[in-house]
C-alpha cells in the first residue's frame, strides 16, 4: 500500500432534482452545479480517488441535459486518472412489477473509472481497489437487509478498508433500533473508514470508534425547509501509514440558496416579512420559505400577498409561505380541502370508481391502526406489502 494518499467523499447529489416544479430548470442546475464543484475539487485537490454513497441521481428518468453534463465532468475526471466509486441510494433505481429491481440510473455511464459496486447478499464481499492495498466494499441501498448482508463480513485486516452504504447507521445518524446496522458493529470489523449516505441531516457526521471513522457528508443541495441549515458538503481525508490522519470537512456553495425565515405573528403584514427578508438574502439567486407561526388563523395570513411581495425582491427565484400556527386548522380544511374520494369520484370512469374507492378506503383503514405503523408513522412492510398486492390486482388485472 502506498503509505501516503487521499480520497474524496461526497453522495446525496441528487442530480437532477427538479421540485418545486416552478423553478424545476433552476433546482437540476444546482445540482449539477454542486456536483461540478466537488469534482473540480478533486482535480484541484489530485485525490487519489473519490467515493460516492448513493442517491447519485435524483430519479430514474434524469434529463438528458442533466446525463450529458454529468458525463462531461466525469470525463474530464477520468481524464485526471482519478477513478470515482459509488454505490446505489433509493433514487438511483427503478423498479418492475413484484419490487424487482429493473435497474440502476447509474449504469448509462460507461467511463473506465466511474464503478458502481451494489452486490447483493451473494456476491457480497465485492470490493474495487482504486489504490494498491486499498479495497472499497460498498453496499447499497437494501433498507433493513443491511445487517443481513454485513453479517459475516471479515475484510482483510492488511489492507486500507472503505465501506460505502446507502442506509441509516445508528450511531451515526437517526435509526429505527434493530432494523439498521451500527457504529457499534462496524467499528468491530477491520474497517478505516465508513461513507454512510441516505441521512441528509446526520446527527452526528462525523465519529471516530474503535480505529474506525465513521463519516456522513449529508446532501449537496437540500431545498426542504427542515434541511434548510444542513450541512451540504464534502469529505477529504488524508491518509498515512494506513490512518486517517485528518478528515477535512468542506462545504460545498450553493448556486441556488434557500433561505428560510420563521415570523410568529398574528398579523402577518407582507411589508414586514419582505423587509425581514431582504435583510437575510446573502446570495443573488435564493428560493425562500417563510413560516409563520403564532396565533393567527391561517385562512387570514394573505399568503398570496407576501409571496408576491417576497418575489419582486431581485434575487428571489421563488418564495414560498407555510402556515403553523396554533388556530384551529381543522376549519380551513373544512372550507377549501381536498378530498381525495370526491375527486377520484369527479374524474374515474364509472366502472373503476368502485374499486378506486375501495383501495383509498383501505389504505385509510390501514392507517387509522397503530398497530400497522412504523415508528416514523408510516405504514409498515407487512401493511404496504398488503396495499400493493390489492393495488395491482386493481392496476394490472386486465
Ligand atoms: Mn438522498
Amino acid at each position: 500500500m502506498s503509505s501516503e494518499f487521499s480520497f474524496l467523499h461526497f453522495g446525496d447529489t441528487h442530480l437532477g432534482r427538479n421540485s418545486p416544479s416552478r423553478i424545476s430548470k433552476k433546482r437540476a442546475e444546482s445540482s449539477v452545479e454542486a456536483f461540478e464543484y466537488v469534482i473540480e475539487q478533486a482535480m484541484e485537490r489530485d485525490v487519489d480517488f473519490v467515493v460516492h454513497a448513493g442517491d447519485f441521481f435524483d430519479s430514474p428518468n434524469p434529463w438528458p441535459s442533466v446525463i450529458d453534463s454529468t458525463q462531461q465532468k466525469l470525463d474530464r475526471l477520468e481524464e485526471a486518472g482519478i477513478p470515482l466509486i459509488a454505490t446505489r441510494g433509493n433514487h438511483d433505481r427503478s423498479y418492475g412489477r413484484g419490487r424487482t429491481l429493473k435497474g440502476i440510473t447509474m449504469d448509462i455511464y460507461e467511463s473506465e473509472l466511474f464503478h458502481v459496486v451494489d452486490p447483493k447478499k451473494p456476491e457480497f464481499p465485492e470490493f474495487r481497489e482504486p489504490v494498491d492495498g486499498v479495497r472499497v466494499y460498498a453496499v447499497g441501498y437494501h433498507s433493513d437487509q443491511t445487517p443481513r448482508i454485513l453479517d459475516g463480513f471479515q475484510p482483510d485486516a492488511e489492507t486500507f478498508n472503505v465501506l460505502l452504504l446507502h442506509d441509516f447507521v445508528e450511531g451515526l445518524t437517526r435509526s429505527y433500533e434493530g432494523k439498521h446496522t451500527s457504529t457499534d458493529i462496524l467499528s468491530s470489523l477491520d474497517l478505516d473508514y465508513v461513507a454512510v449516505g441516505h441521512d441528509h441531516d446526520p446527527q452526528a457526521p462525523y465519529r471516530r470508534q474503535n480505529g474506525t471513522v465513521f463519516a456522513a457528508t449529508g446532501g449537496t443541495i437540500d431545498y426542504t425547509f427542515n434541511l434548510a441549515d444542513a450541512r451540504k458538503g464534502y469529505n477529504i481525508a488524508h491518509v498515512e501509514d494506513g490512518e486517517v490522519r485528518e478528515l477535512e470537512q468542506n462545504d460545498i456553495p450553493q448556486t441556488l440558496a434557500l433561505e428560510k425565515t420563521q415570523v410568529d405573528t398574528a398579523d402577518a403584514d407582507p411589508d414586514t416579512i419582505r423587509n425581514e427578508v431582504k435583510d437575510k438574502l446573502r446570495t443573488d439567486s435564493a428560493a425562500v420559505k417563510v413560516k409563520i407561526t403564532g396565533e393567527a388563523d391561517p385562512t387570514e395570513i394573505p399568503s398570496q400577498t407576501i409571496e408576491e411581495r417576497l418575489e419582486e425582491l431581485e434575487p428571489v427565484e421563488m418564495a414560498e409561505v407555510l402556515t403553523s400556527t396554533t388556530a384551529d386548522v381543522k376549519a380551513e380544511i373544512d372550507r377549501g380541502g381536498f378530498d381525495l374520494l370526491e375527486v377520484l369520484d369527479e374524474h374515474l370512469p364509472d366502472g373503476e370508481k368502485d374499486e378506486f374507492r375501495a383501495l383509498q378506503q383501505k389504505a385509510t383503514g390501514l392507517m387509522d391502526t397503530p398497530a400497522n405503523l412504523t415508528d416514523s408513522g408510516n405504514l409498515d412492510k407487512s401493511g404496504r406489502e398488503e396495499l400493493r398486492r390489492e393495488a395491482e390486482e386493481v392496476l394490472y388485472e386486465d
